[in-house]
């Protein structure tokens, strides 16, 4: 794989600014921040109200405590321009989730929040391995959702050349990869296996493509994948993370000579952990629910929103800015498998750990006689994997998932394309339990 390490001098100065300017900075822009929530968000004026504070009331970063959290529901309750804190006019553009269950969240951005954005995605890019020129093959789907225009429009920012194909048509995708010869790729680490299954049904070898770079994000996904895919390709796998309400793609990023978790960019986005069970702040250090405080955004402007991500804070590295680990899931697929903890991303770490299987996979949770059951469907690596190789690879994952995480589960083991292959954000949990009353 080839050095990827952006110059030193290629970075913007606060990505290597000390910390107490990047504190002070912080301090500034949280002001202007809160007031403008406050002034322009009858939500916010409210919820401030009702808990007793005013954006007068911080002094320091540690003030922020003082101040209420905002959820999901509270942006549902405010569809879809309750939350804008500038004149619809002003609002350059709109995005909003897919509102799988229910009211869609609906997010806006000024002009200058569009270029704020790009800024940082640019900067993204450019921890990743880009430099201007880079050709980018941009496969995160293009629409309401961020993933491909937030990519765009840092591609545009960083001076790129840039392939918009979106997600779907994994023919194609290839195809363009083969015939436009990218320097990177960004796109769902779930898609990219499926671009990875296209290339072997086409015949052609992976690691002999243009490819250095990947830059995978909007759902979580492990070590032990980026070590397959970097492998699978011949290329760096780096970590994007991001949300609408905060963003979109680009609020935190890995640094390509790293590796070791995303650097958050703080000077637009202040993070904390919380204990998501009694919302207390927790040290760096600890697990809990991030939450993000935007600093400069305009027209959506998001104070301590509760992103459900578990991670931790970890001292920057390669940047001065802190890290998060990466996410291990969203509190809200946490399954709790007979009183155990599970995510899917510890399923997926044993899956790799086991021979013989492809990396893709789903969770099927029944409930039969009352109990919970989880079934983890699977494939085989390739067709030529008899059926008691694959029931042997199957025993070898429960017994591998009995061992890391302690619970029983039943594995089936398909041929090749048994499991339903993303386009974009993959579905991990199908969830055939009966709906509690
Ligand atoms: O997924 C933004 C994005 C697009 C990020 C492209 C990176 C690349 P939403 O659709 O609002 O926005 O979904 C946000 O996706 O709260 C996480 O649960 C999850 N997520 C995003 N990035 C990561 C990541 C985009 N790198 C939700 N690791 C977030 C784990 C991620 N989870």
């Amino acid at each position: 794989m080839k050095d990827l390490t952006p110059k030193r001098s290629s970075l913007d100065p606060i990505e290597i600014a000390s910390r107490d300017e990047i504190g002070s900075l912080q301090v500034t822009r949280l002001k202007w921040s809160l007031r403008h929530a406050y002034e322009n968000v009858p939500f916010y004026r409210d919820s401030f109200d009702a808990a007793g504070v005013h954006p007068d009331d911080l002094h320091t970063l540690s003030d922020l405590a003082r101040f209420p959290y905002t959820v999901k529901n509270d942006l549902r309750a405010n569809y879809p321009f309750g939350m804008f804190a500038v004149p619809r006019e002003q609002i350059a553009r709109i995005h909003a989730s897919s509102g799988t269950t229910g009211q869609p969240t609906v997010v806006g951005y000024t002009r200058n929040d569009l270029e704020n954005w790009g800024a940082v995605v640019a900067r993204s890019l450019r921890a990743a391995g880009l430099r201007p020129g880079d050709l980018l093959h941009n496969a995160y789907g293009y629409g309401l959702f961020t993933g491909g225009l937030g990519i765009h429009l840092g591609a545009d920012a960083l001076g790129l050349t840039t392939v918009p194909i979106s997600g779907g048509m994994t023919p194609r995708q290839v195809r363009l990869i083969e015939d436009f010869k990218p320097t990177a790729i960004t796109v769902t680490p779930s898609y990219a296996l499926s671009i990875l299954d296209e290339y072997a049904a086409q015949g052609l070898d992976p690691r002999a493509s243009s490819l250095d770079v990947g830059i995978f994000g909007a759902e979580p996904w492990t070590n032990a994948m980026r070590m397959e895919i970097e492998q699978a390709f011949d290329m760096h796998a780096v970590d994007i993370y991001g949300l609408s309400e905060v963003m979109g793609p680009g609020v935190a990023n890995e640094c390509v000579e790293s590796k070791d978790g995303l650097h958050i960019w703080e000077d637009h986005f202040f993070p904390e952990i919380i204990n998501p069970e009694t919302g207390a702040v927790v040290a760096d250090g600890e697990q809990g629910e991030l939450v993000f405080t935007s600093l400069t955004k305009e027209a959506f402007p998001i104070i301590r929103y509760r992103t459900r991500d578990l991670t931790r804070l970890l001292p920057g590295t390669a940047r001065s800015m802190r890290r998060m680990e990466k996410v291990t899931g969203r509190s809200d697929d946490m399954i709790i498998l007979r009183g155990v903890n599970v995510f899917p991303t510890q399923i997926e770490e044993a899956l790799m750990s086991t021979t013989g299987l492809a990396p893709h996979f789903q969770i099927e949770l029944t409930r039969p006689d009352r109990m919970d059951q989880m079934r983890i469907l699977c494939e085989a690596a390739d067709n030529s994997i008899g059926a008691s190789d694959r029931d042997a690879s199957a025993k070898a994952l429960s017994v591998a998932i009995k061992q890391s995480i302690g619970i029983s589960v039943f594995v089936e083991v398909g041929r090749v394309g048994a499991v339903a292959r993303s386009e974009g954000k993959a579905v991990r949990i199908l969830d055939k339990r009966p709906k509690s009353k």
